[in-house]
């Protein structure tokens, strides 16, 4: 598979990034990020380098004054109180969060959180009926609540008010409740927009407490920034000042569930947003994917130490159980996908099975995206229906293109970049046909996954001092991500294992200057380079403590071969993946794709004298010697190749092994079928061309 990404540098003015150092007396470093960024006004300068802003006035927020009158008056007669919640991190945050605040106020409250299997998001009208059989009299929703308008009037003519409070769109018309706390309600005028449920949450808790503030934030800061990271909001204006105050607090390792969630991880070193994501926010998940979410309310909730002890062994191995599933589907999925050229080549990958847990199926679907730069749908059947959940690539938006499945699918939702579906198992392979059709009559060409790049590093004068000067900018994350930079025709001198052989190590080399950056889950063997190929690579810069020493590391997160030429090369891949799909191609296309002898025998000699060894197409035209060419052609020389017998392929992920039989007698290679297919398109319109055969 090539799989090729766009990469784009952001365009940088050295005299202004150097104006706005003087300005504000920035080291250079920094200024030329926000100066990349259109971060340079003195507004925005100032938010940044300053102490950060403050909260706003909760009670800026619509209806606020609302909420805390009802919530006290429960809290006052000790009326039965239930906080509504999510199996999400947002949502167990939020709900822990103002649980254990009520609790802690000694009002009669407890917890329910639906099932993602069975009941779904928010509420329903079944749970709403047993709240009630249980005597419940008021309601709190947190991260949800705002589309429940039939669920809230059913609670109301049951006898229960609700407190709405939610960060999702609302629909036309609000739920009629006792109070509607959402900033997306088009008369709610407070500053900030962007909270996740659990921001909405500290918002509410720090109007309970009015008269201080400052305490409550103090305290349940850290769950509120969990779930803010967790549910990859922006992080910037209030939501940059939570997660900025919720990170120091974990360091400190005030709260014993937290602690648990982030063990093995040294907390000496700084905690950043991007370890909340790869420790305590996955784990939380997985609670609430395993069907067990209460498990980590009670977590995030308990003061018992032997208590926090049990409940996080349980959570670690649900976390356990979450992943061996998910690698399990990702397998499967990709051996379908591998086995089908229509799947393979088609626009959007659209695979459904049985036994897959439908918790799970959206994780598996990003690393499908991921791995075939391209959106993707996994379906889990159970009986006549199936549940699917999709990843997509920037610049598709997989919402719109089920809007036009609509009449295929009994529910949809999402947004550009990710969504769910149910359908009936009938319709999968139309659901494919026509997701695939709006893709091929909206995008001729499907767009490329983009790599962001900030700024190119010179590597004769890498220093310390980037990260260190970067830190200001953090916490890094949606709306604000972690700098990446490009450091352009390195040649590999070394490449080494790290970590047992799961992780690597290269030494690259530039005019002399050599820079070590690191590669994190990829073995070796499985590096698409090898030592003597010239690359970029797109690199983080991170500073780590070793042995009572700051050290500078590089982390690698993109490569690709030096001097490609990106747009040219996704166009050839695109072309050829046309072709593969069988569709008709334009005789310029056939003939971007058609080889000549020279270029057959030359990769064919090429194979031969590689003697055996892995390689990525990439890291072959590279070889080749020939960057500017075109991937599509590639593969092309590839199949024909095959196809005659003169060389057989072995695959392994992104990468492929040759052998080169002995040749018995002379072997015709213009007999080959895939380049018939090619002069057949490139004659049948096209100007006289019968000649070259
Ligand atoms: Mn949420």
């Amino acid at each position: 598979m090539m799989i090729l990404k766009r990469w784009a540098l952001a365009p940088l003015d050295r005299e202004r990034a150097a104006a706005l150092a003087q300005r504000h007396s920035l080291p250079s470093y920094l200024a030329l990020l926000m100066e990349v960024r259109g971060q340079h006004t003195d507004q925005q300068v100032a938010a940044l380098m300053g102490p950060g802003s403050d909260f706003s006035d909760p009670f800026l927020m619509k209806d606020m004054d609302k909420a805390v009158r009802r919530i006290r008056r429960a809290v006052d007669q000790f009326e039965p109180i239930v906080v509504y919640g999510d199996y999400d991190a947002d949502g167990v945050t939020s709900t822990a969060m103002v649980y254990s605040y009520l609790q802690a106020m000694g009002a009669d409250v407890t917890y329910y959180i639906p099932q993602r299997a069975g009941e779904g998001y928010g509420m329903n009208p079944a749970s709403v009926e047993a709240l009630a059989r249980r005597g419940v009299q008021l309601i709190i929703t947190v991260d949800n609540g705002i589309s429940a308008v039939e669920e809230v009037a059913l609670a109301k003519s049951l006898g229960m008010d609700v407190v709405v409070t939610d960060h999702h769109q609302p629909h036309e018309k609000l739920p009629e409740a006792a109070a509607v706390v959402d900033a997306h309600r088009p008369d709610d005028t407070s500053p900030f927009k962007d909270f996740s449920g659990a921001g909405v949450a500290l918002k509410l808790l720090m109007a309970l407490e009015e008269d201080d503030p400052e305490g409550v934030v103090e305290e349940y800061v850290d769950l509120a920034a969990l779930g803010t990271v967790a549910d990859v909001v922006a992080l910037t204006g209030e939501n940059r000042t939570l997660v900025r105050r919720g990170l120091r607090s974990i360091m400190r390792g005030a709260r014993l569930g937290v602690n648990a969630l982030m063990e093995d991880e040294n907390l000496t070193r700084p905690v950043t947003a991007n370890r909340l994501s790869f420790f305590a926010i996955p784990r939380i998940n997985a609670a609430g994917r395993m069907g067990v979410p209460e498990r980590a309310v009670r977590l995030l909730c308990s003061e018992d130490e032997e208590e926090v002890r049990e409940l996080a062994a349980e959570i670690l191995e649900d976390n356990e159980r979450r992943r061996q599933m998910e690698n399990t589907i990702v397998e499967e999925v990709i051996s379908a996908v591998e086995a089908d050229p229509t799947l393979q080549y088609s626009r959007i990958i659209v695979v459904a099975g049985e036994g897959w847990h439908p918790g799970i199926i959206g994780l598996a679907a990003g690393k499908i995206a991921e791995r075939y730069g391209r959106p993707c749908m996994v379906l889990s059947i159970d009986g006549e229906t199936a549940k699917g959940s999709g990843r997509s690539v920037e610049g598709f938006p997989l919402f719109d293109a089920l809007c036009a499945c609509a009449r295929l699918l009994d529910h949809f939702g999402g947004h550009p970049m990710a969504a769910g579906v149910t359908i009936r198992r009938e319709f999968i392979d139309e659901f494919r046909r026509t997701l695939n059709a709006y893709a091929a009559a909206h995008f001729p060409e499907m767009p490329a996954p983009v790599v962001h790049l900030d700024a190119r590093l010179n590597p004769a004068v890498v220093s310390p001092d980037i990260p260190r000067q970067l830190q200001a900018l953090e916490p890094f994350g949606a709306g604000n991500p972690a700098p990446l930079f490009g450091l352009f025709g390195m040649k590999i001198r070394e490449l080494s294992p790290m970590g047992g052989g799961r992780h690597l190590k290269l030494s690259v080399q530039k005019k002399g200057a050599s820079v070590v950056c690191k590669c994190f889950g990829t073995a070796p063997e499985d590096f698409p380079f090898s030592v003597g190929d010239t690359v970029d690579l797109a690199v983080q810069a991170e500073l780590n403590e070793w042995h009572g020493r700051e050290e500078l590391n590089f982390i690698v997160r993109e490569v690709r071969l030096s001097g490609l030429s990106d747009e040219e090369c996704i166009h050839s891949c695109r072309v050829y993946e046309k072709f593969r799909r069988g569709e008709a191609l334009t005789p310029a296309e056939a003939e971007t794709l058609t080889p000549d002898r020279r270029e057959l025998a030359a990769v064919y000699r090429l194979l031969r004298d590689m003697g055996g060894r892995w390689c990525s197409h990439q890291s072959l035209l590279g070889r080749l010697g020939e960057p500017g060419a075109q991937l599509g052609k590639l593969a092309v020389r590839l199949d024909i190749l095959e196809e005659r017998g003169l060389v057989e392929f072995t695959l392994r992920r992104e990468l492929l092994q040759a052998r080169v039989p002995k040749q018995e007698g002379k072997v015709d290679i213009f007999a080959s079928s895939v380049l018939e297919r090619l002069r057949a398109q490139t004659a049948r319109n096209g100007p006289a061309e019968t000649g070259r055969a």
